[in-house]
């Protein structure tokens, strides 16, 4: 089972706009200033946030409780301008977990209502014997040679968005999720997914948009092992360990 939680700055469309429109760079540098507060008091649990959309963030939080939630929650409260609420969820897939919390949080009301402040709508908690994370490690072969230092990084960009726009399309359907996590990377909590399927995806890339794919896999109790078994094995297949592009890692614990 995995577990994950929405936080949502509450409010944030009307606040943002209060009295009159804020600087944007002062949004910017809010939103920046909040992702990396919360990555920070997360990671601490062994959660790990995803930025998403900045005023929406999922995370997965196997192993994060009700009162680490408050805690964090109250935290963000006493230093920013804003709010957060979050819902968390439980499932067997990451898609059904994040629609679980997100459906708890809407109960409480929508997030550009003046009403709702500082919810924590629990849907439902991963006990710690049935706790599991997967997460896949996606990054683009040779970009740095083929694009990077080839064409603007403009146009680099636009073919990373449209990997990002067909990876998440695909993953979908398997119930997994997809989040860009920088440069040409993605990652994606894929509780479910089995490597033959994962492999298949890259396949069709390749063949839809001729941009070639690489990916690790973790298996763990929580999201940071995860990630972090996702990344030794991407490793193996950068070092030619392997010449499989899907390579998994599994907790030896
Ligand atoms: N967030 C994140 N970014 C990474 C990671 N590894 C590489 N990057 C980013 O991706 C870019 C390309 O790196 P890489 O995929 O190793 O090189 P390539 O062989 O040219 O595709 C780097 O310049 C970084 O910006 C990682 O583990 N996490
Ligand atoms: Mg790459």
């Amino acid at each position: 089972m995995i577990q994950m939680t929405l936080i949502q700055i509450d409010n944030y469309g009307p606040w943002t706009v209060t009295p009159t429109p804020r600087a944007e760079a002062d949004l910017q540098i809010l939103q920046s200033e909040l992702y990396a507060d919360l990555q920070r008091q997360f990671a601490a649990k062994g959660g790990l946030v995803f930025f998403t959309r900045f005023d929406n963030m999922l995370a997965v939080t196997n192993g994060v409780d009700m009162e680490d939630h408050k805690r964090i929650q109250k935290s963000i409260g006493n230093r920013y301008p804003i709010t957060i609420s979050m819902g968390v969820g439980a499932a067997e897939t990451p898609y059904e977990a994040q629609r679980k919390a997100t459906n708890a949080l809407q109960n409480y009301g929508g997030a550009q209502s003046e009403d709702r402040t500082e919810v924590l709508a629990i849907d439902g908690l991963v006990k710690a014997d049935e706790s599991f994370v997967q997460i896949a490690h996606i990054d683009i072969n040779g970009i740095t040679d083929s694009l990077t230092d080839i064409i603007p990084a403009y146009d680099t960009s636009f073919i990373v968005n449209r990997v990002q726009h067909f990876l998440m399309k695909k993953l979908i359907e398997k119930g997994s999720l997809l989040f860009f996590i920088g440069g040409d990377n993605f990652m994606s909590p894929c509780n479910g997914l089995n490597p033959e399927g994962l492999l298949k995806i890259i396949e069709e890339i390749e063949d839809e948009i001729n941009i070639a794919l690489k990916a690790g896999v973790g298996k763990a109790p929580t999201a940071e092992k995860a990630a972090n078994l996702a990344d030794l094995a991407l490793e193996e297949i950068r070092g030619g360990f392997t010449y499989n592009l899907v390579h998994v890692m599994k907790n030896e614990e």
